[in-house]
């Protein structure tokens, strides 16, 4: 399909949101969440909406959104007006070209191109990604107050609520002593149903790893995410690991996760559309994971309900989802900016069904948050 329809603008907008509580994770504790907003509008009329998210700044990762908004502005826009709309890749193909690195603010255009795209042929998303499998996904929550009294209740709640029941502990911020004691503490007071997983963001040194995998295995964990940095490392404590490895942060796209997979590195692959340079190279990854026997888990960057829904509707076509996800970003705001709520019940999010996204943001909530003050005459 080669067409007249064009790029015609891209605009970015920063959204500011405050977090329900305070989020602390190894490397910085979030206590708001910013969202770089990408809306790309077409000759034909058609607009799609894409998001990057990034958490604490330049704490996690290489792109803060005031940077993702500069490199979309001053180098990627440029070069997709006027592009045909309906030849994602190869416009795609040209932003790789000229901007090295940038995964995030790639992936915040090319989901928007993929959801004007599909917004278009009157399809879902997922259509465009392969094709769709499930409706629904089941959301871990993690539990980061930095209290354990406070996580189990929270984690009972959800609970009660049918909201989740898989939980993922941020660790490493604590002795590995403390650490320990909070995971077995947590999965004591939680019953059955409940799975605990605990992601370390790579504060743990091998050798010392090692010995906390083991411990952690004890208290009743069933997997450790990142527990180190690099493939290698974490390919050696794979090895004698008597839970499920799983890695994060060192898939950064098609390339890494060649290499992780052939140093069978990890059990399971996070798949983050994000660190994965966008949702085409993010289902590169899956592929690959796929083709080595790895099992494959939703990441998430923390991102807003659009980035969320972007993600979904990639993970809604992966065939084996043995860990679920966490796509549970948008819960840890204290305000909705979709016109209506994604659907969060019985442990799952339901995938909205609508053409492109499926998703609205609601112009209200976009002209409260933007940090630039303005109103937008459309978001
Ligand atoms: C990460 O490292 O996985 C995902 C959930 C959460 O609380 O933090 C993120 C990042
Ligand atoms: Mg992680």
């Amino acid at each position: 399909m080669s067409t007249e329809i064009r790029i015609s603008a891209i605009e970015t907008i920063i959204l500011d949101l405050p977090t329900i509580r305070p989020h602390r994770l190894s490397m910085v504790t979030m206590n708001r969440q910013s969202m770089t907003i990408v809306r790309v509008r077409c000759s034909d009329g058609c607009e799609g909406l894409g998001e990057g998210t990034t958490i604490g700044g330049l704490a996690y990762g290489p792109e803060s959104p005031e940077g993702m908004k500069l490199t979309i502005d001053e180098y990627i826009a440029p070069l997709l007006i006027g592009r045909d709309a309906t030849r994602i890749q190869a416009a795609m193909d040209a932003v790789v070209k000229a901007v090295k690195g940038n995964h995030f603010a790639k992936c915040a255009v090319e989901a928007a191109l993929i959801d004007c795209h599909a917004r278009r042929l009157g399809l879902p998303m997922s259509e465009l990604l392969g094709g769709r499998r499930r409706d629904s996904l089941p959301i871990a929550w993690t539990l980061a107050s930095g209290d354990t009294a406070k996580d189990i209740d929270e984690a009972q709640a959800m609970l009660d609520r049918r909201r989740h029941k898989d939980f993922k502990l941020k660790i490493g911020v604590k002795s590995i002593e403390e650490d320990i004691r909070h995971v077995g503490a947590v999965r004591k007071a939680l019953p059955a149903l409940a799975s605990i997983r605990v992601d370390v963001n790579m504060a743990w040194r091998e050798r010392e790893a090692r010995n906390a995998i083991a411990a952690l295995a004890d208290a009743g964990c069933v997997l450790v995410e990142q527990p180190v940095q690099g493939i290698a490392s974490l390919a050696r404590l794979r090895r004698t690991s008597p839970i499920a490895v799983m890695a994060d942060e060192v898939l950064v796209g098609p390339e890494s996760a060649l290499e992780a997979a052939t140093a069978r590195a990890a059990d399971v692959f996070s798949i983050k559309i994000e660190q994965a340079g966008g949702l085409f190279a993010a289902a590169r990854v899956i592929a690959i994971a796929e083709a080595a026997g790895i099992s494959i888990y939703g990441g998430t960057m923390l991102e807003g309900p659009i980035g969320t829904i972007a993600a979904s509707q990639l993970m809604a076509g992966v065939k084996e989802l043995e860990w679920g996800t966490e796509f549970f970003g948008p819960l840890l705001l204290t305000e909705e900016i979709l016109e209506e709520p994604l659907r969060f019940e019985n442990f799952e999010l339901q995938l909205p069904k609508g053409p492109g996204l499926g998703v609205a943001l609601s112009e209200e909530a976009v002209n409260r948050f933007r940090r630039d003050g303005k109103h937008a005459s459309t978001l």
